[in-house]
């Protein structure tokens, strides 16, 4: 059992840093095993600090081979977090510090700071990456410019900025963009690159290149098509230029996380930058769009104002979040984009809330920061930002971005800083919605009503249940979108934006010649749950008629689960006939978009319809839920006539194209192809598109649905014979087996599928296509009865908690929901988590996520 508890940081605790640093200089001398970092510092102490103080330098991992003040050598004996040069060694005015360090990228399998990926160099620095580098005070509120050399045979170099100079074996950037050390970033190795231009609206010329490896060239046309128009979007809709002759994106096979930022030269993992109608699917499509524009907007929101310290993460993140998806509401459409984002938030966020991980968007403290990127801090701090754009309407709220950028360019920020930004533009009081930045948990909505003469009244009433370290809550400010419909369905108030601030709160609607419908919480427009007891009848009602394409979604799936509930707590319950006539209303509605209808026939998932069932009942068996969802799905399929010949109208004729309308056919011809193979007991339909389709998009929904009926061997063994130099590809390979075999037999399936020979449980997209879609993914298999899942789950992140910290704390965030299981089950769940929690030298972050799973 470990002993030592690793210490927690507290924004209470923050000082400013007691020296600054003006300018970087670093030279590398690549080598796998011994790379040579030199560092050069311009530093001074900082006048808004206390004088005459150590300085603390940040190291993990370095072996320092000289260093030097002004010039003048120091003899110094670094600890684990780094070295302290005494008051007594520094002058009282600016002073050079020069260290020499070396370090082996190739040892570095934990993907923080320097290290290799297949063959390629590559670096990680945020949030704290930077200090596995070169000593360094590693905090955002340190912004340098950096020059940087490196000499190495790769082909290709690369460092932030411009180019200034090179030669056979050398490369010298130049970034003059002050910017943290967590923005830095490396590249070396054989690579090539897609290049093109953009002219700023003001005319400045600048090169974009996305580097790839030799043989993934035709694969970045959608990035790079993504990337102007994300460069476009931010001129028209923020007024925001680019600010470097050179823009960068490069792949990398390994990556802990999604894309990284780094200034003109962003680093992603292949998964969201590589495409081709052949390998990927329509939702890979739109999330290389949202992820390359989230990249580029960031030199904004991020980079140019950047965080004062790690509690404000939220400062750039749920702001940049908040751009991209506004970015792909505009691109595709608003609606469909709207209900992915809900429920994206509703199944990761409102889960992390509801557990023992919960925390604020702006935590307060941590143990490991890179815990701290989470749905919490990204999807519900775009949300926050989503309410202030709708308080304040959408011209105030460009007027508070464009202070926001004159006031703090150049700077590392606060919330506070953020806030007050928008109070000053518009005059308003905002103590009370800031608020939402520190207090943790979904609100619950409640809701009353009463209509005498010609008036109706909306009593609406606000909760937010306890959290972690929070027990009492107080009332949000929260916009409540409202409209009202009459009992033939015609809208007769339009939407009002109700401004909920008290507990309790009522609003009065006049002139109505009848009691209306409401429709409430149109657009999603807070993030919170909305505890309305509607019937039935108002569901089907508010599905067929309300105007709010968000609302009319969300009344069918509100109906569709709350019929699925029922058919789990009362298994003869028949697959209610009003619901299915209703769906296939929708179905035939010539209003409705495609892409519109397969989100409307779209099931909620087992967890959404196991929470529902747990509110108010002994928790069930999550197989009990797939059963009850499968007898839905198959109660439907027999009720819609015709479904091969719908998929046949559904085709999209001509080449593949990614774009949101041929995709919307397709997600709904999946649909109803997944709503055929209920029917279908050989699966003939599925594995006819299989054999036929020459997209990604179909293959995948075909292989889902073959491995769901048990039909997928040759299908399997057909895919993984094309497919099998193709990592990204043979991730897809991997996961629908994961997330998607019954769950008899689904922990021997994945157990098999970490014996594969092409298995490389190093590399974080393949762990993750296996154990990750399998926590996560299929949550009978997970939870089976014997704890078979959970034990295997532990078993890899025992194994995977010394090579790679932060990808093992993210994969047992797959614990937090289980004391909402039976007791059998958590006392399953608690045996692993504890068997995890006593290994000796467990890191830092996963020992911070299971203590607080456990809590
Ligand atoms: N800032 C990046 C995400 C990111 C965060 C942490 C990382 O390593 C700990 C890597 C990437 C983004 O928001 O895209
Ligand atoms: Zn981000």
């Amino acid at each position: 059992m470990r002993t030592d508890t690793p210490p927690t940081i507290r924004l209470t605790d923050y000082a400013p840093p007691a020296y600054l640093v003006d300018a970087v200089h670093l030279t590398f001398r690549l080598d796998p095993a011994a790379t040579r970092v030199a560092a050069r510092l311009s530093m001074r102490p900082n006048p808004h600090a206390a004088p005459g103080q150590d300085l603390r330098l940040d190291g993990e991992k370095l072996t320092l081979r000289a260093a030097a003040i002004d010039g003048a050598r120091i003899e110094l004996n670094p600890d684990a977090e780094g070295l302290t040069v005494p008051a007594g060694a520094l002058p009282d005015g600016p002073f050079t510090w020069e260290a020499e360090v070396e370090i082996a990228p190739k040892d570095n399998t934990a993907l923080e700071g320097l290290y290799m990926s297949k063959g390629m160099y590559c670096t990680q620095c945020e949030a704290e990456g930077f200090r596995k580098i070169t000593f360094f005070p590693d905090r955002p509120d340190v912004m340098a410019t950096y020059t940087v050399r490196i000499e190495g045979d790769q082909p290709v170099l690369l460092s932030n900025g411009n180019p200034t100079a090179q030669g056979p074996g050398w490369a010298e950037w130049h970034d003059p963009h002050p910017k943290p050390s967590y923005l830095f970033a490396l590249v070396a190795g054989d690579l090539v690159s897609h290049d093109d231009g953009f002219v700023t609206a003001s005319g400045r010329e600048v090169a974009l290149k996305i580097y790839v490896r030799p043989g993934d060239q035709h694969k970045c046309a959608y990035a790079m098509d993504a990337l102007k128009r994300s460069m476009r979007w931010d001129e028209t809709e923020y007024g925001r230029e680019y600010d470097l002759d050179l823009f960068m994106i490069v792949a990398v096979d390994d990556f802990n996380m999604g894309a990284m930022e780094n200034k003109g030269l962003n680093i992603f993992n292949s998964k969201y930058v590589l495409a081709s109608p052949e390998t990927a699917t329509d939702r890979d499509y739109e999330l290389i769009e949202g992820i390359i524009a989230h990249e580029y907007f960031h030199n904004w929101t991020g980079n140019r104002i950047t965080c004062r310290d790690w509690f404000q993460l939220c400062l750039k993140e749920g702001l940049t979040v908040f751009r991209d998806q506004q970015f792909s509401g505009d691109q595709r459409s608003r609606p469909v984009k709207r209900i992915e984002d809900v429920q994206m938030l509703r199944t990761r966020q409102f889960r992390e809330d509801a557990g023992p991980l919960a925390h604020p968007v702006r935590p307060q403290e941590y143990i490991e920061i890179n815990n701290f990127y989470t749905a919490t801090v990204y999807e519900k701090g775009a949300e926050v930002i989503g309410m202030l754009h709708r308080l304040v309407g959408a011209d105030a709220y460009r007027r508070a971005l464009d202070l926001y950028f004159e006031r703090h360019d150049g700077q590392a920020c606060t919330i506070e800083d953020w806030i007050e930004v928008f109070e000053d533009a518009t005059g308003r009081d905002l103590t009370q919605f800031a608020r939402w930045y520190s207090q943790a948990g979904t609100p619950r909505l409640g809701v009353e009503e009463s209509f005498e003469g010609d008036t109706y009244t909306l009593t609406l009433t606000q909760s937010t249940p306890p959290t972690p370290g929070q027990a009492e809550k107080r009332p949000l400010v929260i916009p409540v979108a409202a409209g009202l419909l009459d009992r033939q369905g015609a809208e007769v108030v339009p939407t009002r934006m109700l401004e909920l601030t008290e507990a309790r709160q009522s609003f009065t609607f006049e002139g109505l010649a009848a009691r209306p419908v409401p429709s409430l919480l149109r657009g999603f427009s807070a993030p919170v749950i909305l505890n309305r007891t509607a019937d039935d009848a108002e569901r089907a009602f508010l599905l067929a008629n309300d105007t709010d394409p968000f609302n009319k979604w969300e009344a069918g799936h509100a109906l569709t689960r709350d019929v699925l509930a029922r058919m789990v707590r009362a298994p003869d319950t028949p697959a209610d006939p009003e619901l299915l006539t209703a769906l296939v209303a929708a179905l035939d509605d010539p209003a409705l978009d495609p892409a519109f209808k397969a989100l409307v026939l779209g099931f909620p998932t087992a967890e959404d319809v196991f929470r529902t069932v747990r509110q108010d009942s002994p928790p069930p068996d999550p197989a009990e839920v797939r059963v009850a969802l499968i007898r839905l799905d198959t109660a439907l399929a027999r009720l819609i006539p015709d479904l091969p010949e719908r998929i046949r109208a559904l085709a999209v004729p001509g080449r593949y194209s990614p774009d949101a309308d041929s995709a919307g056919r397709r997600a709904l011809s999946g649909r109803l192809l997944g709503l055929l193979t209920r029917l279908e007991p050989d699966a003939a339909t599925a594995r006819a598109v299989f054999a036929r389709t020459d997209n990604m998009t179909e293959t995948m929904q075909a292989l889902g649905l073959l491995v769901r009926s048990d039909n997928a061997d040759a299908a399997l063994a057909a895919f993984h014979a094309r497919w099998k130099d193709d990592p990204l590809v043979l991730d897809k390979w991997f996961s629908v087996q994961a997330a998607l075999t019954p769950p008899e037999r689904a922990v021997e399936t994945v157990q098999a599928l970490t014996e594969h020979a092409d298995f490389d449980w190093k590399t974080p997209n393949r762990l993750r296509a296996v154990v990750g879609s399998f926590a996560m993914g299929n949550m009978a298999g997970f939870h089976r009865a014997d704890g078979a899942g959970y034990r295997f789950l532990a078993d890899w992140l025992i194994k995977l908690d010394p090579v790679n910290p932060q990808t093992t704390a993210r994969l047992a965030g797959a614990f937090e929901t289980w004391r909402q299981f039976d007791e059998g089950r958590q006392a399953l769940i608690l045996h692993q988590l504890q068997r995890i929690a006593d290994r000796d030298a467990l890191s830092r972050d996963t020992t911070e996520i299971v203590g607080r799973i456990l809590d």
